[in-house]
C-alpha cells in the first residue's frame, strides 16, 4: 500500500459508508514517540470519525491496550528504547491480543524491512508521508473486520445471542453501573418447559427451531439497552438495567404468555411450547454471582409451581 490514490472523493465516500455501518466509532491507538507525527495521523483518522488515543511512551502501550480497548493499533517503527516490531511481538504474546490489527506507519522505505515488520506480528505497512485515503481505507477495513470477529466470538452461533461467558460479563458490568447510579437492576433466567419431550417427539431439528424462535422473540420484545444471552442449551438470561422488579415481572409474564401462543412449524409438524422464568432484583452491594444464583432459585420455584409461570 505504498502507491498514491486520489484520496479526495474516495475518502469522502468511504467515510460516509462506514459512519452509517458502525454503531460505535472505531477506536485506534496511535503509538508514536513524536507527538506531531501522531497528531497528523490522528487528525486524518478523526476526520473519518475514528476515535483515537496517542501513546508516546512505548512502555505505556500495554496499559493503554487494556484501558482503551482499541479496534486497531497504528504503530511507528522507530522509537526510543524499542522498535515497533518488538512491541508487536510483545502484544502477540498475549492470546487476547492475537488478532488486534497492527498497522505500521513509518518513513522506512526499505521493502525488506517493511516486509520483516509485517511478518513479525504486524498486518499492514503504510509509508510516511502518508496518503490520507490509503491510511483511512486501511485502518477502517481492519477495524471493521476486527469488530465483526469480536462480535461473532461473543455470540452463540444458533441464536446470535450473547454466549454464557459474555452474558455474565454483561451482568457484572451492569451490576457495577447500577450500584454507581443507584438504579434498580433485574436479572431474568428463562428455561423452556419439558424441552426434552420436544426433542424426543419431534426431533432435534424442531428443538433447534424452537430455540431460534424464542431467541428471536426475546430480541423483539426487549429494549436495546437490555442484554440477552443463551445461558445454556434451552436456557436464556436477560439483564434489565434501570428496571423495577414489579415492572420486570409484568414484562416477563407478558412475553411468557405471548410466546406460549406461538405455533412452531417444521416439515409439516406443529408444536407449542412454554417457558418458566425466575427473576432477581439487585440489592445493595450484591455481586453478579449472588444475583444470578437468586434468579436460578426463583426459576427452580417456577418449575416446582407447575411451570409456564414467572417467579420473583
Ligand atoms: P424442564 O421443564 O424441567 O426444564 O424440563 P426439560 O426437558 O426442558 O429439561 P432438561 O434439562 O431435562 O432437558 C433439556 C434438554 O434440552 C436436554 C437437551 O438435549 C436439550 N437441548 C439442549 N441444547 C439443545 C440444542 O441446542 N438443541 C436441541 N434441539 N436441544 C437441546
Ligand atoms: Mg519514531
Ligand atoms: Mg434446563
Ligand atoms: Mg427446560
Amino acid at each position: 500500500l505504498t502507491g498514491k490514490l486520489d484520496s479526495g472523493e474516495l475518502t469522502e465516500r468511504l467515510v460516509s459508508i462506514y459512519s452509517m455501518q458502525s454503531d460505535r466509532p472505531f477506536r485506534v491507538l496511535v503509538v508514536d514517540d513524536s507527538q506531531s507525527q501522531a497528531a497528523a495521523a490522528e487528525k486524518a483518522l478523526n476526520y473519518a470519525g475514528i476515535f483515537t488515543r496517542n501513546v508516546t511512551d512505548p512502555m505505556a502501550m500495554l496499559n493503554a491496550l487494556d484501558s482503551f480497548n482499541p479496534d486497531a493499533v497504528l504503530m511507528d517503527m522507530y522509537m526510543p528504547g524499542c522498535t515497533g516490531p518488538e512491541l508487536a511481538q510483545i502484544i502477540r504474546q498475549q492470546p487476547k491480543y492475537d488478532a488486534v490489527p497492527i498497522i505500521y506507519l513509518s518513513a522506512e522505505s526499505d521493502i525488506k524491512k517493511q516486509l520483516q515488520a509485517v511478518s513479525l506480528g504486524g498486518d499492514d505497512f503504510i509509508t510516511k508521508p502518508f496518503d490520507k485515503g490509503v491510511l483511512i481505507t486501511t485502518v477502517l477495513n481492519r477495524c471493521r473486520r476486527y469488530r465483526n470477529l469480536k462480535h461473532q466470538l461473543k455470540r452463540d452461533s444458533l441464536t446470535k445471542l450473547l454466549n454464557h461467558k459474555n452474558i455474565l460479563q454483561e451482568l457484572e458490568l451492569s451490576v457495577e453501573a447500577a450500584a454507581a447510579n443507584n438504579q434498580s437492576l433485574c436479572f431474568a433466567m428463562i428455561d423452556i418447559d419439558h424441552f426434552k419431550k420436544v426433542n424426543d417427539a419431534y426431533g432435534h431439528s424442531m428443538g433447534d427451531r424452537v430455540i431460534a424462535a424464542l431467541s428471536l422473540y426475546l430480541r423483539q420484545r426487549f429494549r436495546v439497552t437490555d442484554s440477552i444471552g443463551r445461558y445454556g442449551g434451552e436456557e436464556f438470561a436477560v439483564v434489565l438495567p434501570a428496571t423495577r422488579p414489579e415492572v420486570a415481572e409484568a414484562l416477563l409474564n407478558d412475553v411468557r404468555e405471548d410466546f406460549s401462543k406461538l405455533v412452531h412449524q417444521l416439515d409439516g409438524e406443529e408444536v407449542g411450547v412454554t417457558f418458566s422464568c425466575g427473576i432477581a432484583c439487585c440489592t445493595e452491594q450484591e455481586d453478579a454471582i449472588s444475583l444470578s444464583q437468586r434468579a436460578d432459585k426463583a426459576l427452580y420455584r417456577a418449575k416446582a409451581n407447575g411451570r409456564n409461570c414467572v417467579e420473583l
